[in-house]
């Protein structure tokens, strides 16, 4: 597979104004006749090309143009195109028809089969596996489509739009669906569902007082379970409404639920089909996570109704275009919906610990790629989460009135087109008049710009000189860069924790933005009383990592009154990372530190505020994971002694900390019946946050106490957390708690995966055989993602300390299951794969192991294209 390059883009030499399918169901022979009015394209003219169609795992039947079938020798078919030598030179008709088998289809692209349910997944180009077509999302076209499928099998059959009639056939065993969507789109948000589904229905009326019908279809028996998301899709409309004024385009909007996914969920057109465990939502199935998963989730793929389907992307590389900007709108949606500062610390966490460690390895790329072998693989943190801050940032150098006047703009201006990352930034230009030329080298340089910040004050003068420098670190293929645009948002406290006003070159400074533009620049403040301590990147301005030498002392009072709560998390946060990788460098050197006892003392006076909410406080609670930990110590990592300083300064923490712990634990206790709101939902992250520290410091009474959190929970959340932390632990309790739970949970396909990541996580040495005997578990199967993320992704990814055994059994396990995983789903084994993309960070002895596991895939025969790039750019 040849690299597909940005620079190369041209616009497609003929456009589908319109696109008639009548796709006929059956479980290994489905029928996929398309009728399309084609056209040459006006926008390239002078360029006559034979019309090529991309179509890959195609059984052609039959092309005719205008109605006269085609021989031959008027066509060339290869594995992935179809090249129509002679085309009219007006428009014209195009007819194909072709067999696919959703049966033996197991990469789960095209129309494929999950529990019996047909369903369809073409983002990024998925399309081309269910009929030839020009496979890219710059041709748009109205789709109406016809489905047909056996009563029995499929008594509910959905596409896009809108339904137009519906009927049973001559003989009675057989009916059929016509659904037309009016609004243009690119194929890759086409989507079918042929099934035997429950719904569960609500309607929703706009704000021009329009009344949409609403469904969720769910496997029956499991409809109660969609209230949630229900719920959420109901709140999601409302608020694009009020805060970016988009109303919803069609009369109907369906959801459907499905077991077998390679990703959470997809926003096609008026039809989102949803990973089952992104949808189905009780208190005794799931926890608080997984209800705030789904609320965001389903606002996520609402969103993209206007950013991503009314507004596309002109060609992948734009992918950021909608990824990003649709992230940022589902984090301002759950910001407005719960906590803002809990949300952002969550959020920051998220984007540290993912798109962070991304950034810093082999495969680190900017927001907008320039190239690619197969686009699949860029669904990434970094597109993703990266390309929501650099929404994030644009908001806050505009301030939220001219990020909304930017916004109107890029809708009024772009409704209805294939849009460009350039036309989105200069729609906010246009709107605000500020250049953010510079900003947007935000789009093409990767990596985590490296802030050093130095502040130095006059007192005599009563000027404090806040000094930054911005670093940018080599990553693949950018060996030098250009100083980057970024915006800071800053504080200066008193010595009493209050904030100080700012005057920036004697100006006052309302926002408290400064914006950093050169490598290196000194912002000036006068009229600072004493010595200041600053509060810098509050709420998390920019993406970047801050080095700033700050006293035991600063820290603490950042921690205990910076004004900024996020800033008072981000305090307690970077002590905590500070004292780890010091024990780390102890662990390794044999000295003593007493670092930890400081850190628990001053966590602990933070934490004791009981202004501050219960969800927060728990944030606080929470230390850094083992791999920020290696993150942050960057090379020569040895996991087992960032393992071992983690349990450690938990455990001191716990001790430390225990009475406070036990009064949270005991406070914190649920009163009265459950509720998924967010404030609920913060008393027990609370309450587990205190229960963790106490079962760290492991006396009988804390394992007792965990194993009756286990055995009293009424809810998921507090039943899975003490399940976790049991299965750590090991031990008769352990063996109890997760006999339990699976003698509770077989039944249910997606509670269990709840029981196979407990394993998995484990710490404990017996892990890999155990994790070696799940995947061979009668409940287990290579062909169902969620199962092979909750084994094998939650090995490789969550649990350091095993993954990186010093054997090298751990990666040698993990090649094995990608080079298996590879014959059936390339996206999965590609996901599983870059589990490994830190391995040049590990200490020699690991490296080398991990080495030779990555080699034995880069030499294996026949590897998907997908696996290819993978091992290539990490080898690299
Ligand atoms: N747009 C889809 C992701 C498609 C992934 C294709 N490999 C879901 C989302 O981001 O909303
Ligand atoms: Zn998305």
């Amino acid at each position: 597979a040849r690299p597909v390059h940005l620079k190369d883009y041209r616009p497609p030499a003929y456009l589908i104004d319109r696109v008639n399918l009548d796709i006929s169901l059956e479980p290994t022979r489905t029928r996929v006749h398309s009728k399309l009015a084609v056209r040459a394209n006006p926008k390239a003219v002078g360029r006559r090309e034979p019309l090529r169609l991309d179509g890959e795992h195609l059984e052609l039947a039959s092309i005719a143009i205008d109605g006269r079938p085609l021989a031959k020798k008027d066509y060339k078919l290869t594995d992935t195109t179809l090249t129509l030598t002679k085309t009219p030179s007006g428009p014209f008709t195009l007819d194909i028809t072709t067999f696919v088998n959703p049966e033996a289809n197991k990469a789960l692209q095209g129309i494929y089969r999950s529990n019996k349910v047909y369903c369809s997944q073409c983002e990024a180009e998925g399309f081309r596996r269910i009929t030839y077509f020009l496979d890219r999302p710059d041709v748009l076209a109205t789709y109406t489509v016809r489905l047909e499928a056996d009563i029995a099998a499929a008594p509910i059959l959905l596409a896009n739009g809108n339904l137009l009639e519906r009927g049973t056939l001559p003989g009675g065993s057989r009916h059929y669906a016509i659904w037309r969507d009016p609004h243009p789109k690119p194929c890759y948000l086409f989507a079918i569902v042929g099934g035997n589904l429950a719904p569960i229905s609500s309607t929703f009326r706009t704000m021009s007082g329009r009344n949409v019908d609403l469904a969720i279809y769910v496997e029956h028996g499991k409809e109660a379970r969609a209230a949630w998301a229900m719920d959420s899709l109901k709140r999601s409309m409302k608020w694009d409404e009020e805060r970016f004024g988009r109303e919803y385009d069609l009369d109907v909007f369906n959801i459907v639920a499905v077991s077998d996914f390679n990703m959470g969920a997809m926003e096609n057109k008026g039809l989102n089909i949803f990973n089952d465990r992104l949808i189905l939502a009780s208190p005794e199935t799931a926890t608080d996570a997984i209800f705030e998963a789904i609320e965001s989730v389903v606002a996520h793929e609402y969103f993209h109704n206007w950013t991503g389907n009314r507004i596309t992307c002109r060609d992948w590389f734009q992918l950021c275009l909608k990824e990003g900007l649709t992230v940022y709108r589902d984090q301002e949606f759950s910001a407005d919906e719960r906590s803002a500062t809990v949300q952002r610390i969550i959020d920051v966490r998220g984007l540290k610990t993912h798109q962070f460690a991304e950034d810093a390895g082999p495969l680190a790329h900017p927001v907008r790629p320039e190239s690619y072998i197969e686009i699949n693989n860029f669904y990434t943190a970094t597109v993703y989460e990266k390309g929501a801050e650099l929404v994030r940032m644009i908001a806050t150098i505009l301030g939220r009135d001219g990020f909304r006047q930017g916004m109107d703009l890029y809708f009024e201006r772009h409704d209805g087109d294939a849009a460009t990352v350039d036309e989105f930034v200069t729609c906010f230009e246009d709107a605000s008049g500020v250049d953010l030329s510079q900003f947007k080298l935000w789009y093409s340089q990767a990596g985590t710009p490296e802030l050093i910040a130095n502040l130095r004050y006059d007192k005599d003068k009563k000027v404090a000189n806040l000094e930054v420098e911005q670093i940018l670190a080599p990553t693949p293929g950018q060996p030098s860069k250009k100083p980057m645009h970024i915006p800071i948002r800053l504080g200066l406290l008193g010595a009493n924790g209050h904030d100080l006003d700012l005057r920036l070159d004697g100006k006052p400074l309302e926002d408290g933005v400064v914006s950093l533009t050169k490598r290196k620049q000194t912002f000036r403040f006068s009229d600072v009383p004493s010595r200041p301590v600053p509060s810098l990147l509050r709420g998390f301005s920019a993406p970047v990592n801050v080095t700033l030498d700050l006293s035991d002392e600063d820290a603490e009072l950042l921690m205990a009154s910076d004004s900024d709560l996020f800033n008072r998390w981000q305090a307690a946060n970077t002590y905590a990372a500070r004292t780890l990788v010091e024990s780390v460098k102890a662990l390794t050197t044999g000295k003593r530190t007493n670092q930890g006892l400081r850190f628990a003392r001053a966590l602990g006076s933070a934490v004791q505020d009981d202004k501050l909410e219960p969800a927060y406080r728990a944030e606080l609670l929470k230390l850094p994971t083992q791999s920020d930990i290696a993150r942050i110590i960057g090379k020569n990592v040895d996991p087992a002694l960032v393992h071992r300083a983690h349990r450690q300064l938990m455990k001191l923490v716990g001790k430390t900390l225990g009475p406070l712990l036990e009064d949270l634990y005991r406070d914190m206790a649920d009163r009265g019946p459950f509720s998924p709101d967010a404030e609920s939902a913060g008393r027990r992250a609370l309450r587990n946050a205190a229960l963790t520290l106490l079962a760290a410091r492991g006396t009988p009474t804390d394992v007792a106490r965990l194993a009756q959190h286990y055995g009293t929970a009424t809810n998921m959340t507090d039943r899975a957390h003490a399940l976790f932390l049991l299965a750590g632990r090991g031990g008769t309790e352990a063996k109890v708690a997760l006999d339990d739970f699976y003698a509770t949970w077989e039944k249910d396909n997606v509670v269990i995966d709840t029981w196979f990541a407990a394993q998995a996580q484990s710490p404990l040495a017996g892990t890999l055989s155990r994790v070696k005997a799940l995947i061979k578990h009668p409940l287990f199967s290579l062909t169902a993602p969620n199962k092979v993320r909750a084994v094998v992704g939650t090995f490789a990814a969550a649990n350091p300390v095993q993954f990186n055994r010093p054997d090298g059994a751990g990666y040698a396990f993990l090649t094995d299951q990608v080079l298996a995983l590879d014959k059936i789903n390339p996206q999965i084994a590609a996901r599983m794969l870059g589990t490994l993309r830190s391995w040049r960070a590990l200490e020699s002895g690991r490296r080398a192991k991990a080495r030779k596991a990555l080699q034995r895939i880069a030499r294996a025969k026949s590897l998907s294209p997908d696996v290819q790039e993978i091992v290539l750019r990490v080898l690299e």
